[in-house]
């Protein structure tokens, strides 16, 4: 049995989807990260990171004691290995996949997140950040759309953890200030992987958890501010700015 250390958000949502498509049983063990939970002594034991996702599978393949694997990439690539699923057995195909993968790790998941950041949650509105980010987002996004137009997905012809990387980030695209009208290659395949049922179910985990609203105490927590006051929109977090 998998435990998923898990909160709804993109990163958490990668996870959730990828069991989902590989059918493995897992429980959901929530992580409030607006009250904190991912700083606790227990949590930091899991990952001395302290941010979810985190998985724990009592019963790895290779037997012995349980696997804690923390970062979303990594335990993607895992699930993938243990079951054989998403992940090409071929060279170029399966360094494809962990570029594309390595990608978005690197690159979309860390500037959409500063992107959000200074869009909607930082105290003080600083143009030259906000410029910043919102150019870099809408260049990633260019990156891919360029991709989705000379592939079906974003690894090649078949779907795999690269899409399932991508996919929760790209649903953000509203809070983003980003319209999939300018890049159509990814509109066209945000379309078609909305459509899978395991991807819908993995979305669902934590849906009604997800806060349309960061107030002050949460803002604190997860970004160390102390606002001028009022609640902030949770933006990437709203579930109606998350397309889907
Ligand atoms: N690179 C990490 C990023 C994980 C991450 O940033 N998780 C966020 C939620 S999407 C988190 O735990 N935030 C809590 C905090 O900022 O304190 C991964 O992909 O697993």
């Amino acid at each position: 049995m998998i435990d998923l250390h898990f909160a709804p958000t993109p990163n958490g949502w990668k996870i959730s989807i990828m069991l989902e498509e590989c059918g493995l049983p897992y429980t959901v063990v929530p992580v409030n990260i607006t009250r904190g939970d991912q700083f606790e002594p227990e949590f930091r034991k899991l990952n001395p990171n302290g941010r979810i996702p985190v998985i724990v599978d009592s019963d790895p393949p290779a037997g012995g004691r349980p696997l804690t694997i923390f970062e979303s990439g990594a335990i993607l690539l895992y699930l993938a290995e243990k079951t054989g699923r998403f992940l090409p057995r071929d060279l170029h195909g399966r360094y494809c996949v962990q570029q594309w993968l390595m990608w978005q790790m690197s690159a979309l998941g860390p500037m959409l997140g500063q992107n959000g950041h200074f869009a909607l949650y930082a105290p003080d509105k600083i143009p030259y950040a906000i410029e910043r980010y919102g150019n870099e987002a809408r260049r990633l996004y260019g990156v891919l759309n360029d991709r989705l137009g000379e592939s079906s997905h974003v690894a090649g012809d078949n779907y795999s953890i690269a899409d399932i990387a991508c996919f929760p980030w790209v649903m953000t695209h509203k809070a983003q200030g980003v319209t999939l009208d300018d890049f159509p290659h990814v509109r066209r395949w945000f379309a078609e992987l909305r459509g899978r049922p395991p991807l819908q179910k993995g979305l669902a985990v934590g849906r009604r958890a997800v806060r349309k609203t960061l107030d002050a105490q949460a803002r604190s927590t997860l970004f160390g501010t102390k606002p001028a006051g009022g609640d902030a929109p949770a933006g990437a977090f709203q579930s109606q700015q998350l397309d889907h």
